[in-house]
């Protein structure tokens, strides 16, 4: 499910589990929680985040198949993957994706949540609560919102359709949009650079800038409508649909 190497303080999480297109099931994102948190541990300074191999697909996002049936919350604060983008946000060291391939639903906020992004022409976002009927993270929301513009936000949520590798870029998701055969060159040396700078002043950077864009206040009512607003789309018709039509390998039908 995943290939793990070390170099010189620099690890490399690579996803193999193509056969589901590398789907983030409850087991794939244990294995990665308990990589990064060896990482840590060994004072790894750099992580690089990628799939196994040159494949159309770089993760298909959350396992369709573990999702909880409909009335209960699809990504409740304890959901792995929300523990993984956790994870990824307060990782002690830069945290790297390097994509190559479409990008689909949690995986998407999973690139997101890394400190840098770089991707061939192949790679593309396609952020996907619309086309199953998902209510989304309040965290994944404030995210996306804090770093891209409100109509690009607006865009991937509600036609849930790929931006490709060159829209990434424009819109500053990707830091470096490069040739196919030289990403993985040009993933090492951004590595490197990053490993030869100051570990203690970037660890303190990173959470600094962390705790600053997730410093929206809201109140106690907003924080309860919130709740209310995703409660009522997780126990509705529409996730129900969406999920059943995932399975039954059918456009789902909304009405
Ligand atoms: O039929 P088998 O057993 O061979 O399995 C198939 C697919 O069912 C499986 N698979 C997945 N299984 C669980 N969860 C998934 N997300 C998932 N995606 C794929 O992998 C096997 C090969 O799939 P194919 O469809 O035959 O592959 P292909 O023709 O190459 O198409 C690849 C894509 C990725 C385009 C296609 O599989 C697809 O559209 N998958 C769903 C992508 C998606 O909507 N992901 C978002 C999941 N949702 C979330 O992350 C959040 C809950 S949210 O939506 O809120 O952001």
């Amino acid at each position: 499910m995943l290939k793990v190497s070390l170099d010189d303080l620099v690890g490399t999480i690579a996803l193999d589990r193509y056969d589901k297109r590398n789907a983030l099931s409850e087991d794939l994102v244990g294995r990665m929680l308990r990589t990064l948190d060896s990482f840590a541990d060994g004072g790894i300074r750099v992580v690089i985040l990628r799939a196994v191999g040159t494949h159309p697909i770089w993760s298909a996002g959350h396992d369709i198949d573990e999702l909880p049936i409909a009335g209960a919350d699809p990504l409740p604060y304890r959901d792995p993957m929300e523990v993984l983008l956790r994870r990824v946000r307060t990782y002690p060291g830069a945290v790297i994706a390097m994509v190559q391939g479409s990008v689909w639903g949690g995986a998407c906020d999973l690139v997101f949540n890394c400190d840098l992004v770089v991707a061939d022409e192949s790679a593309a976002f396609a952020v996907t609560p619309a086309k199953l009927g998902v209510p989304y993270s309040v965290s994944g929301i404030q995210y996306f919102l804090s770093r891209l513009p409100l109509h690009i936000v607006n865009e991937l949520m509600m036609t849930a359709d790929p931006i490709s590798a060159e829209r990434a870029l424009t819109h500053g998701i990707i830091n470096r949009l490069v040739p196919a055969q030289d990403i993985e060159s040009i993933t090492a040396e951004l590595a490197a650079v990053i490993r030869s700078r100051s570990a203690e002043s970037i660890r303190a950077y990173k959470e600094q800038a962390r705790l600053i864009v997730e410093a929206v206040p809201l109140t106690a009512q907003q924080a309860q409508y919130i709740h209310q607003l995703r409660l009522d789309v997780y126990s509705g018709r529409d996730y129900a649909e969406g999920v059943l039509a995932f399975e039954e390998k059918r456009p789902p039908d909304f009405g």
